[in-house]
């Protein structure tokens, strides 16, 4: 069945707009100056004296009182006078001091602003941009990046006018609509992604084909939705968009009362660079797709399968759809309820939720849209038309809806593209939730209904140059190449901190475990450093109360992507440094894990990787890693020996068949070469037993195990069991792995 999809602009509501007001004012205060930049000399008679001493010195042959606050990069410090002064009393001590025989270089240290204001006509009734609560912050963003020419934003919509605030912008695009009466250009499929005008009059809704169709002008909703995201900027007219330099690629699918699925679908392949029959391929790819549009019901399997391959084709970064104006639970509402989708929910001024725009745990994040009450004082403006049926002039327009909402994240997406073009998919989702603003309080959004935050232009693209070549490596590793098989190391990695479980052997050989809880390093985003510690604590077939730690050292593991890193460590005194990589089982494709600050949805988990033990806390001190690839598990234990030294067992475990949750295998016991001197294969290697997982849901599993007498080990049988459920140890949200 054929679903039409309708835009998600409400109607635009027009109103007069104050224009020509300064975007920043400030008021003219009287300037003082509190600190200077120094650099003294590094030879000559006082280069040896301590700084306190230079320090003094000056300020003696000065007679202004300072202090020394900090050192600078390459040499330089910064001196705090002890009273302020006025900026031309602050030039002559600059002057006297630039005179100084201990003086290479001074000036005052002032306070800069950002100047980066575009002069565009409308540009201060584009509130959204501005740096508020329940802005977008871009303006703050455009002192770091205004976009990048190579960024390519697909607006998969009505097709585009050439309105002088995109010129130099519209890449060549396609048109999709396949029938020529909704195509309104007198054909079906043609290179020409132009938008002709959607308008439906009185007499078109006689026609069968427009039956149902509401009576109303063109909505030009393709060009508001491109300006949105990329409207020339600084060019002293009409509006600026997000993104300064990126190109749009206009990919027509909404015709005249909305459009197809089959042509939506078609587009959007095309976009992310994918082959369509009978289309010529696309040259120019998107990074960034937008779809300001949708309809009701659950995610079709056709968006699924064609998301999934926009984003493996690797072109594709960002598929952003708006959650829709229903006033309902965006669950409902397709596409934006796929789960390749970022869904985009609808802010007010405030930065409270809009009335119709659609909410609910699937929405990704919000940004604003625009209310839809009149009088008005709280809208969009965009780009537009001023043709009622046909195009005529350039004009622009101001309205509501979850259409605008989305083009802003795209907007911002592309922003955060420029300044780390590689970022992965799972990288934009996770940046752009991490880095979003917190709902104001006594917003009627929080992070249950509309999605992790408000989207801040300025956060997401400083967290994409940071964070750029940030990896999530939750998951087993071992040394790279293989050629230490028999240990491993387990990551379980919420965002800025990692546990790592460290399965090896101790000086004599015999199965050892350590764990490190490690934190980012302020110098490198992708080496987290911690303390070591091996614990002691009762015996697995009787595990009554907590272990006990003992600090034995310390470690950084250090990344250079998603597979390949260094372990360095110092353990009872002995420091080595070994290159990991992450553990291939060779059963399917592996796992992508990304950290999101919103706790992801767990129980609906399909894969299972992660460290999990028994809920409460009752039970601190061991734990059990699963490394989950296709239809396998690789459960490594971490218990205790009948002595009460720490013990690892471990299963590879294949999911038995005839079921869908239960994962069994032997479990077995291992030796090998001591942890400090690991050379080859594992000494040996004894089935003690048998372990069975059976996964209740994605965040419940019942770990059942016995043990057979062998590998010095007591029999336990009947088999023992432990409800066990994922681990956390914070920060806020969690690591899913898919
Ligand atoms: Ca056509
Ligand atoms: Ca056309
Ligand atoms: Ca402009």
């Amino acid at each position: 069945m054929v679903v039409r999809i309708g835009l998600r602009a409400l109607a635009a509501v027009v109103v007069s707009l104050a224009v020509g007001t300064a975007l920043a004012q400030t008021t003219p205060r009287e300037a003082t100056v509190s600190r200077l930049i120094v650099k003294f000399r590094d030879t000559g008679p006082r280069a040896a004296l301590a700084l306190s001493s230079r320090v003094a010195q000056v300020a003696t042959d000065t007679g202004v009182r300072m202090s020394h606050r900090r050192s600078m990069a390459l040499g330089a410090h910064v001196l705090d006078l002890e009273h302020p002064l006025s900026t031309i009393e602050a030039a002559a001590l600059v002057a006297r001091l630039a005179r100084h025989a201990d003086v290479e270089f001074v000036q005052t240290d002032q306070r800069r602003h950002a100047q980066l204001l575009p002069n565009d006509t409308y540009v201060s009734s584009q509130t959204y941009l501005q740096n508020s609560a329940a802005g977008i912050s871009a303006i703050a963003a455009w002192d770091t990046t205004t976009g990048s020419v190579n960024t390519i934003v697909a607006i998969v919509d009505s097709g585009y006018r050439p309105h002088a605030d995109l010129a130099g912008r519209i890449l060549p695009g396609y048109d999709f609509i396949s029938d020529a009466k909704a195509a309104n250009d007198g054909d079906g499929r043609d290179p020409d992604a132009s938008d002709p005008g959607d308008w439906i009059d009185p007499a078109d809704t006689s026609d069968p084909h427009f039956q149902g169709c509401d009576v109303e002008p063109s909505s030009w909703h393709g060009t508001a939705v491109a300006g949105i995201v990329a409207a020339n900027a600084n060019n002293g007219q009409w509006l600026a968009g997000i993104d300064w330099a990126a190109k749009i690629l206009p990919v027509r699918v909404l015709g005249k009362c909305g459009g197809d699925d089959s042509d939506i679908l078609d587009g959007v392949a095309w976009a992310a660079g994918l082959p369509v029959p009978g289309v010529p391929p696309n040259p120019y790819p998107a990074q960034v797709i937008n779809l300001s549009l949708g309809g009701s019901g659950d995610c079709p399997a056709a968006y699924l399968s064609v998301f999934n391959a926009a984003l493996a084709h690797g072109v594709t970064k960002a598929i952003v759809a708006s959650a829709g104006n229903d006033s309902g639970d965006v669950a409902n509402s397709a596409p934006a309820n796929c789960p390749q989708a970022i869904a985009v929910a609808a802010t007010s001024k405030s930065g409270a939720l809009e009335g119709y725009s659609n909410f609910g745990a699937g929405v990704t994040l919000s940004a604003p849209g625009g209310s839809n009450f009149v009088p008005a004082n709280d809208t969009i403006v965009f780009l537009s038309n001023t043709g009622a049926t046909t195009p005529a002039a350039d004009s622009f327009d101001a309205g509501a809806g979850t259409s605008f909402s989305a083009p802003m994240v795209s907007g911002v997406v592309s922003l955060m593209l420029s300044v780390a073009p590689n970022l992965t998919a799972a990288q934009v989702r996770s940046l752009l939730t991490t880095s979003a603003k917190p709902f104001p309080a006594f917003s009627s959004c929080n992070t249950s209904i509309c999605g992790a935050g408000i989207v801040d232009a300025n956060a997401a693209v400083h967290a994409a140059m940071t964070g750029a070549a940030t990896f999530n490596v939750q998951g087993l590793w071992w040394a790279a190449g293989g050629t230490e098989s028999g240990w491993g190391i387990n990551f379980a990695h919420p965002d800025n901190r990692v546990f790592a479980t460290w399965y090896t052997y101790d000086t004599a050989g015999k199965a050892w475990w350590l764990s490190m809880l490690a934190d980012r390093t302020p110098g490198n985003p992708n080496a987290y450093a911690g303390r070591i510690n091996v614990d002691s604590g009762p015996p697995f077939n009787n595990f009554v109360g907590k272990g006990v730690p003992v600090d034995v050292g310390s470690g950084t593991l250090t990344f250079t992507d998603a597979n390949n890193g260094s372990f360095s460590y110092t353990v009872n005194g002995t420091a080595q440094i070994k290159t990991i990589s992450r553990y291939n089982l060779g059963t399917g494709p592996q796992p992508t894990c990304t950290y999101s600050a919103t706790t992801p949805n767990f129980a609906a988990a399909t894969n299972y990787q992660d460290l999990w033990w028994v809920a409460n806390g009752a039970e601190d001190g061991w734990g059990i890693n699963f490394a989950h690839q296709g239809n396998t598990v690789f459960a490594t234990w971490y218990t205790y020996d009948v002595d009460g030294t720490p013990l690892w067992l471990s299963a590879l475990a294949p999911l038995v068949a005839g079921t869908t949750n239960v994962y069994s295998g032997a479990l077995y016991r291992t030796a090998g070469p001591r942890f400090d001197a690991y050379v080859g294969p594992p000494a040996s290697k004894t089935i003690v037993g048998t372990a069975t997982l059976t996964f209740s849901d994605g965040n419940h599993a019942t770990f059942a195990y016995n043990t057979n007498g062998a590998g010095s080990l007591p029999s336990v049988s009947p088999p023992q069991s432990k409800q066990v459920t994922r681990f956390p140890f914070g920060p806020a949200g969690g690591t899913l792995c898919q």
